[in-house]
């Protein structure tokens, strides 16, 4: 079953959105495999910012995503990566759809509340850099039936 990471950023937390905002993707009917408040090292934020650490904004988005804790949380379901980019919207929260997560609650261009892998390998490589295997569990609510069909509940 395919996964995706998200991060509750600092903002999120500051502003206490972060139950409003993970309650949308459970109500959907994503599973949380994957769940830890962290604070973001320099070195952990240029591991997963890798594309962005050269662009000029750079500086100003270290020191924000280190600013205060964050929540990284590893979600599970049918096309999940897709699926959590269309739910949070584009990336400035001036433009962001009303509806979408940043288009609801964000009208900042950095400050964006969340971040969410754009792509299956993305959401690989981010997974392994926010969680070990074994902090990754494998389980199935009993409203499987409500989300999956027969064959993929047998997996
Ligand atoms: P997204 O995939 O929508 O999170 O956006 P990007 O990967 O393009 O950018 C990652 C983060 O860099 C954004 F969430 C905010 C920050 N950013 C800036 O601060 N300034 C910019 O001009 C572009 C992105």
């Amino acid at each position: 079953m395919e996964r995706t990471l998200i991060l509750l950023k600092p903002d999120c937390m500051e502003r206490r959105l972060a139950g409003t905002v993970l309650a949308r993707f459970e109500q959907k009917g994503f599973q949380i495999v994957g769940m830890k408040l962290m604070q973001v090292t320099p070195e952990l934020a240029a591991k997963h910012y890798a594309e962005h650490v050269d662009k000029p904004f750079y500086p100003g988005l270290l020191a924000y995503i280190t600013s205060d804790p964050i929540v990284a949380v590893c979600l599970e379901g049918r096309e999940v990566v897709a699926t959590v980019r269309k739910m949070v919207g584009a990336t400035k929260g001036w433009l962001a759809e009303p509806g979408t997560i940043r288009g609801d609650f964000s009208l900042s261009g950095q400050k964006n509340l969340i971040h969410a892998s754009d792509s299956l390998k993305s959401a690989k490589r981010e997974i392994a850099i926010f969680f070990k295997p074994k902090e990754l569990i494998q389980w199935k609510t009993s409203d499987a039936q409500y989300r999956l069909s027969p064959s993929e509940m047998e997996e």
